[in-house]
């Protein structure tokens, strides 16, 4: 087995440790950071997708692949900022206003991240205001709300409408998820895509970059 077959399996198999470990071995052996990122991390991110989308992972065997994708992002970084290499995109996400819930929240922005995204997370308790000073602030492609209680999934329509009186619509995809959000409140509100879990937020979240360029 290679060197990016460990570090696939690593971070799969959830191991942070190794993960970690591999990420380095690879930078010493002068494998380069984007095929690291490309062959090792993103692709174990991908068939975790994968696995979960047909039921053989849950949310806890995700949380811990994601983790430990984490892990080895964290080393690898400052090599792909050197090198110069490119995000797939910038997702700016938050938690509605009047929403602690993260747990969800922070598993989406795990999963963007494993499928290449640079992604600014806003945290919980984010007004429209918020979001739309940080489409100003942060110039993403993207915005993901989440809201995990009913009464606080009207403020997904508010950041909308926020979005289009600051005249910045057009310049930003939203999509938006949680357990009490479905795909006909998106289309309801004007959303560009709902996304059920994490593993298809990513997918959404590319496929709405690949319409873009
Ligand atoms: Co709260 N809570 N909670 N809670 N809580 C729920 C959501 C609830 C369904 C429980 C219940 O009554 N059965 C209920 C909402 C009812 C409703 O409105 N329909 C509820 C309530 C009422 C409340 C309080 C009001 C309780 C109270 O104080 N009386 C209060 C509200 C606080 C607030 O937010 N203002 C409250 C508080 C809390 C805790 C703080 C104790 C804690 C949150 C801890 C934290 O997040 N740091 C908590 C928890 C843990 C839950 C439950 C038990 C679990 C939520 C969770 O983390 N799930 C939840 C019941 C449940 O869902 N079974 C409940 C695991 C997580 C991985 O799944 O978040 O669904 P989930 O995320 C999924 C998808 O939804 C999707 O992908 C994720 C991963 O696949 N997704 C997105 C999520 N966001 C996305 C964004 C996207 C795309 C997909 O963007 C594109």
């Amino acid at each position: 087995m290679s060197i990016m077959d460990d570090l696939r399996q690593s971070v799969i198999d959830g191991n942070m440790d190794s993960a970690r470990e591999l990420v380095q071995q690879a930078l010493a052996d002068k494998v380069p950071p984007e095929q690291i990122l490309k062959e090792g991390l993103i692709a174990a991110m991908a068939e975790v997708g994968r696995r979960f989308e047909c039921a053989e992972f849950y949310v806890p065997e995700m949380l811990v692949s994601a983790r430990a994708m984490k892990s080895g992002l964290s080393l690898l970084r400052p090599y792909l900022v050197a090198a110069k290499v490119q995000a797939v995109g910038k997702v700016v996400i938050g938690t509605v206003q009047g929403d602690l819930h993260d747990i969800g929240k922070n598993l989406v922005g795990m999963m963007l991240e494993g499928a290449g995204f640079e992604v600014v997370d806003l945290g919980v308790d984010i007004s429209a205001e918020k979001y739309v000073a940080a489409v100003q602030e942060f110039q993403p492609d993207l915005i993901a709300c989440s809201a995990l209680i009913t009464t606080t999934m009207p403020r997904m329509e508010e950041v909308i409408r926020s979005l289009k009186e600051a005249g910045l619509r057009g310049r930003v995809k939203v999509i938006i998820g949680g357990a009490p959000v479905t795909e006909r409140y998106a289309v309801e509100i004007g959303a560009d895509g709902y996304a059920p879990d994490a593993a298809s937020a990513a997918s959404l979240a590319k496929g709405l970059i690949h319409k873009k360029s």
